[in-house]
């Protein structure tokens, strides 16, 4: 279909400048010049086979009108994209067809990048990663080794979360309500050897430094609870009547140590085979075997309280009194000492307990509803029934218990977090060989450098065999077996999770080619770090906190300069489908970014994400919405372009003063807008100066220069177009970013309030530049002012800009 010369056509127009910017590779970074750096990412995806979702343009867009608006801005901007893409559906698919994963996701990233580049993203494609790719896989088991070296990854035998269904175990961070992040299939805990690495070593920086970074209140406090930190102290009980036996419990609360009636030991606690009474040993293991089939989250929840008696009595040290030990499932073995002092007068779950097996409730603090049988009383006091605490409020008692306890050797100040190592081995196939081989007594050793990368042998079957053998046991012997430091070992078979390539991929973005080494330490002084990060808030504790947590290491091992990878993090807001709900298949209500690019054009698609509402906001999406943005979109190009395909005579014309104000007050709008990445209202200013302009006889080149370059971050493809038009011969994308003159965007008229003798009289309305004779006229004139001077004398008259006249009579 031929079209009329003067018609807007986008398929022309994208195609077009697509081809101009890849083929000329109009933004390839260089670390050459003396420009400022700015490094702008997003998270990069998943190349599912499902292709791309609107929501990933939705950060997608955000970030690129943010690098080009940073490069007219002057910035030399680092923007790159890349392929986050060991995962699970490449390996079922290969379970289900036998295609090798790497065939999979060779074909998904080639239509994910087709459908980013159709989008007009300005990325510097010469950066490209994809985390499956032998070059990068190759450094982050360099990573790894760097870790194991300084003890930060270890092999652990201890209960893991194990998924049946997905035949490998997960990371607390997966595991969510009991149920796998994927696919929301159950978790069981079960011992086997796993690897396993040191976050909790970082637990108080991870925490500290939260403080530094620009980001989102909520994820901050996400991962401030996920780390989990409180402070309290370590009590030690000693067993009644049994020499040499002793626990310890943790204690936020050492402050109600009187208030102690009993104590609680995990069932799981290794104490309870000692010490449970003979004739109550049948229940207690019932009790322990029911408690191992329960969820932590589980246990924690339940409010009915359940539990058993051991028989045995443990004696509070500060007032010697022997009181009952019990086992019960909601004290967990992995958290403090896996024990518990109970305060029920003070704390709802021991008071729960009490309730239900009848025991004393003793009251320490002052305060709450009054009838502590009937409700523990959680908050502040005074103290009393506490010996020497008496009198004292909450805080100084707890430090003076703390101290007491230090002074008589029965405890100290102690620091918990909730935080857990980070379980770091899965039993797949398509991830990350862990380069490590064990000797024949079982001693872990690494592969050397100069070895790596470990390769993924090809297998005949990817299938995990569900008993938690990984598919890599499976492995031809050659591959299996290696030799170490002159002895005969056998290769780890588990493989990363899926983490392990998004903790550094930022890194390697700045040098992304270098064959001998992870990244060049200049570069990376030069570019990190990220300036700004835009993704999803549902990585808080996982890839936000992992990613913290290596850079940490990183940093420690002076191989990064900075404490935090990531300065500004923003998430977009979530696009539901068109009736309000989660876009999902099974909803039938999910919207094709291929569809909309091909019907309306990639600016049109770029201007209604970023026009549906402010970027963190949760929004539907609406396809009148779009119409309305393709209308400006076509309403702006045929301001330039006449219907012969010309250059429309309104362009050259002159500006008048009033459009002149309108120019310089929409520059100062969008160019703050933008900056503070409020481009929905940005687009707003916009979408009102082309109205306007449709009413003026002409704009004038210098507004018309203006607005496009204006609208080239939003709509870069219409942008170049008009720039062209123009009689530019180089593309905008480098071009200095308009300025406003400040005198021209302040506000019309300002506000006088009139007093005579100081009271007021009237209120006036004058331009900002008006002098003060001009205002003390107009001032005068009015009826409610005159009628007060008329007759009187003068005796001063004064104007305090833009604010107050006073005239002074007598
Ligand atoms: C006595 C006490 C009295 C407590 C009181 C609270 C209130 P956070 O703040 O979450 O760290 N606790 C200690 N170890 C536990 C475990 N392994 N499983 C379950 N609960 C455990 O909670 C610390 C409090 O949780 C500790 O302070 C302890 O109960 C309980 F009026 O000790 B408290």
């Amino acid at each position: 279909m031929t079209q009329a010369p003067g018609t807007y056509d986008h398929r022309t127009i994208e195609a077009k400048w697509q081809q101009y910017w890849l083929s000329r590779k109009t933004f390839k970074t260089t670390a050459e010049g003396a420009k400022p750096k700015y490094y702008i990412l997003d998270m990069f995806p998943y190349p599912s086979g499902d292709g791309l979702h609107v929501g990933h343009p939705e950060g997608y867009t955000a970030t690129d009108i943010m690098a080009r608006f940073k490069r007219m801005r002057g910035f030399n901007v680092l923007h790159p994209m890349g392929w986050d893409a060991f995962g699970l559906p490449a390996e079922q698919h290969a379970v289900r067809t036998g295609t090798h994963p790497r065939a999979t996701t060779v074909k998904n990233i080639t239509r994910f990048r087709q459908q980013i580049q159709s989008l007009g993203l300005s990325y510097d494609w010469d950066r490209e990663i994809d985390t499956t790719d032998e070059g990068y896989c190759k450094w982050t088991q360099w990573i790894f080794l760097k870790l194991f070296e300084r003890g930060l990854a270890y092999e652990s035998f201890a209960p893991v979360n194990w998924c049946q269904e997905l035949g490998t175990v997960l990371a607390n961070e997966e595991v969510i309500d009991g149920k796998s992040e994927v696919g929301g299939f159950p978790v069981t805990k079960r011992p086997m050897r796993q690897w396993v690495l040191k976050i909790t070593a970082y637990a108080e920086r991870l925490l500290q430094d939260l403080d530094e970074l620009d980001w989102p209140d909520a994820i901050k406090e996400q991962q401030r609870n996920w780390i989990g930190k409180s402070v309290g102290a370590t009590v030690t009980f000693d067993v009644d009547g049994q020499q040499g036996l002793s626990f310890k419990v943790f204690t936020t609360r050492p402050d109600t140590l009187f208030g102690a009636t009993f104590v609680v030991l995990s069932p799981e606690h290794p104490l309870v085979a000692k010490i449970v009474a003979p004739q109550l040993q049948t229940k207690v293991e019932a009790y322990i075997q029911s408690a191992q089939r329960k969820s932590d989250r589980d246990r924690l929840a339940t409010t009915d309280k359940s539990g058993e008696f051991t028989g045995a009595s443990a004696i509070n040290p500060v007032n010697g009194e022997a009181i009952p030990i019990y086992i019960a499932d909601y004290v967990l073995m992995s958290y403090g000492h896996g024990a518990i002092m109970a305060v029920p007068a003070h704390d709802d779950r021991d008071h729960a307990f009490a309730r239900k097996f009848n025991l004393p409730i003793r009251r320490v603090l002052t305060g709450g509803l009054g009838d502590i049988e009937a409700e523990a009383h959680c908050g502040d006091g005074t103290l009393v029934n506490s010996g020497f605490l008496n009198g004292k409020d909450k805080a100084e008692a707890i430090q003076a218990m703390t101290d007491w306890l230090v002074r008589e050797g029965r405890g100290e100040a102690q620091v918990t977090y909730k935080l857990r190592d980070w379980l770091f081995s899965r039993q797949r196939y398509w991830g990350e060989p862990i380069p490590i081989a064990h000797d024949m007594d079982g001693r872990p050793l690494p592969i050397p450098e100069k070895d790596l990368p470990v390769r993924l042998p090809p297998l005949e079957d990817y299938k995990p065999t569900g008993g938690g053998e990984p598919p890599l046991a499976r492995a031809p012997e050659s591959w299996l077996n290696v030799e170490l430091q002159g002895k005969p070992c056998r290769r780890e078979t588990n493989v990363m999770p899926q983490w392990a390539g998004s903790c550094w991929y930022y890194l390697r973005f700045i040098d992304p080619r270098n064959p001998a080494k992870a990244w060049d330490e200049k570069l990376e002084r030069q570019f990190m770090p990220v300036d700004l990060y835009v993704g999803g808030a549902e990585h808080a504790v996982l890839h936000l906190l992992y990613a913290r947590f290596w850079h940490k290491v990183l940093y420690d091992m002076d191989l990064v300069s900075t404490k935090e990878p990531f300065k500004k993090l923003v998430n977009q807001g979530m696009i539901l489908g068109e009736n309000g709900e989660k876009m999902s298949k099974s909803r039938g209500n999910v919207v094709n970014p291929d569809d909309v690019v091909g019907e309306w054009g990639a600016d049109s698609f770029r201007l209604y994400e970023m026009f549906m509402g402010p970027l963190e906001a949760t929004k539907p999406w609406q396809t009148n919405g779009i119409v309305g943005c393709n209308r400006f979109v076509k309403r702006a190009y045929r301001l330039f372009v006449g219907e012969d395909g010309a250059l429309s005579t309104g362009v050259s014309g002159t500006t008048s003063e009033t459009f002149r104000r309108l120019l310089h007050k929409t520059i100062k709008k969008v160019t703050d807008d933008t900056e503070g990445l409020r481009f929905n209202t940005a687009i707003a200013a916009m979408m009102e100066f082309v109205n306007a302009a449709y009413r003026e006889e002409s704009m004038g080149r210098e507004a018309a220069q203006s607005f496009v370059l204006l609208l080239a971050p939003y709509a870069p493809h219409l942008a170049e177009d008009l720039w062209e038009r123009l009689g530019h011969r180089e593309t905008l994308a480098y071009h200095p970013w308009p300025s406003y003159d400040a005198t021209l965007v302040a506000d019309d008229t300002l506000t006088v309030t009139v007093q005579v003798n100081g009271k007021l009289r009237g209120i006036i309305q004058v331009s900002p530049v008006a002098d003060k004779v001009l205002v003390l006229s107009q001032a005068k004139e009015l009826e409610g002012v005159a009628r007060y001077l008329d007759g009187k004398n003068l005796l001063k008259e004064i104007y305090v800009p833009g604010k107050i006249v006073n005239f002074v009579v007598s």
